[in-house]
């Protein structure tokens, strides 16, 4: 029977392998993550043993830096990635922004601007979650104004000596290795850097109300000494760690679809059931009004990601097109998963269903990786040519 859900049969503009990889990732989180992650989201922690294991079973499942070519990474096309990163964030945000920060934020990192030595070091081990990787550009002062950075490296000798404090990094406390963006003399510069280090450290950020399934942490760099070969040799301004966002922010256009698509299946299972004044809410005209929306909605937003791949696979997706993605995608999920907690009442704020989980999870992806405001900024930019960020 068709999914009533598909009513415009997306599926079918997929080809057979890109919908074999979408289902297979289904069917993987189906059994092993989505049976758990509302008490991994209730108990506010991913434990590193946990985070361990679900990095080596993601990475058997090929889905770490799937999009990347060689060094172990599977190679596959945009699209595949974006149906992986649908269907990760179909479960949770915080599963979905684990793979996106390992994918496209600490392996892109190394894989674009790195040496041969970096990436023969680290790829092999991040695809197959032998490692764990993260990405520090946000300080506590700069968040969505990275280029105001105070992190420095600074040359001593044939090394680097790196000092300040980065704030709100994903997978931070798990991480073997840290993409640190820092400045120095001759601009923006990348640097690795390995656990264990002397003078680096990591705390876990405490009481989220949002991305609770998901270790974020602070990265603090204490006279961090580093040799020249711990600098990612490609990188050579602000641009790079900005490309490398481009990345992440294009997994998140097709998340926040999962996230949508799963929250109104919630609700419309839900709607069918629950009967009030002797009907099934699902007969109410209201609710049907709202199912109806929602359904335009999250069909508009897929045919949107589907597009943006296509661009992407084509080699032309430009920033601004990324901004439309991500701001429409993002504001669009967040209010059909409030929109679907209305529909499920009271039981609407119990962990046992998605909606109102996805929601918060969702402020944090409204706010990450670009907020709302700077992504209609960048397409203000674009239309305009005059950039108001500043
Ligand atoms: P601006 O002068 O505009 O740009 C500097 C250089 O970068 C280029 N550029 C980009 N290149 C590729 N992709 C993009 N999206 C780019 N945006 C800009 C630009 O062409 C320029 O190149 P060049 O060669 O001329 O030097 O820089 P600006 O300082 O004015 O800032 C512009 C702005 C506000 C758009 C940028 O700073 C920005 O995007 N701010 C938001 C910061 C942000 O998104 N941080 C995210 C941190 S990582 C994260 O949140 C991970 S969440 C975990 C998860 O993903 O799950
Ligand atoms: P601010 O930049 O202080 O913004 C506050 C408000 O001001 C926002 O509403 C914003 O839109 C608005 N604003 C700012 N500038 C302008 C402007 N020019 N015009 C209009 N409005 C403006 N960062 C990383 O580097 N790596 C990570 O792995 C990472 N993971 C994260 C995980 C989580 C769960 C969260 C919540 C954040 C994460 N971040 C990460 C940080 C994230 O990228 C920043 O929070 C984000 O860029 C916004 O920065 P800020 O929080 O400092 O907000």
């Amino acid at each position: 029977m068709q999914d009533p859900l598909e009513l415009l049969d997306i599926p079918s503009l997929l080809s057979d392998e890109e919908r074999a990889i979408q289902a297979t990732v289904a069917a993987y989180l189906t059994d092993h993550v989505r049976p758990h992650i509302a008490s991994w989201f209730e108990e506010g922690i991913l434990p590193r043993e946990l985070a361990r294991e679900l990095a080596r079973e993601l990475g058997k499942l090929g889905v770490l830096g799937m999009h990347l070519e060689g060094y172990g990474c599977a190679g596959t096309s945009a699209l595949a990635y974006g149906l992986a990163c649908l269907e990760l964030e179909a479960v949770d945000s915080g599963i979905r922004s684990f793979v996106s920060v390992q994918g496209s934020l600490s392996m892109y990192s190394i894989w674009k601007y790195g040496s041969e030595e970096q990436k023969q070091e680290w790829l092999p081990r991040l695809a197959a979650g032998e490692a764990i990787g993260c990405f520090g550009l946000t300080e506590p002062d700069f968040g969505s104004n990275p280029s105001g950075m105070r992190t420095r490296a600074v040359r001593d000798g044939a090394d680097w000596v790196l000092n300040g404090t980065k704030m709100w990094i994903t997978n931070g406390g798990l991480a073997d290795v840290a993409t640190v963006w820092a400045r120095t003399e001759e601009g923006i510069r990348g640097f690795l850097v390995p656990r264990g280090t002397p003078g680096f450290s990591t705390q876990d950020v405490k009481q989220k109300l949002s991305m609770r399934a998901s270790v974020t942490s602070e990265l603090v760099l204490q006279d961090v000494r580093l040799p020249e070969s711990a600098r990612l040799p490609l990188a050579t301004s602000l641009r790079a760690p900005l490309t490398c966002l481009s990345e992440a922010r294009f997994g998140i256009v097709f998340g926040a679809v999962g996230a949508a698509r799963d929250s109104l299946q919630a609700a419309l299972e839900y709607s069918g059931t629950r009967i009030q004044f002797d009907k099934p809410i699902a007969a109410f005209q209201l609710t049907q009004r709202k199912l109806a929306s929602m359904t335009v909605q999250v069909s508009n937003s897929m045919l949107l990601a589907l597009h943006l791949a296509r661009l992407k696979e084509a080699g032309t997706l430009k920033p601004e097109q990324i901004s439309v993605g991500k701001y429409n995608n993002v504001e669009s999920a967040i209010a059909i998963a409030r929109e679907s907690r209305t529909i499920l009442g009271a039981n609407g704020i119990s962990l046992e269903y998605s909606p109102l989980r996805h929601a918060n999870n969702l402020e944090s992806v409204l706010t990450y990786e670009g907020t709302s405001d700077i992504h209609l900024l960048s397409i203000g930019h674009a239309l305009t040519g005059i950039a108001s960020f500043r």
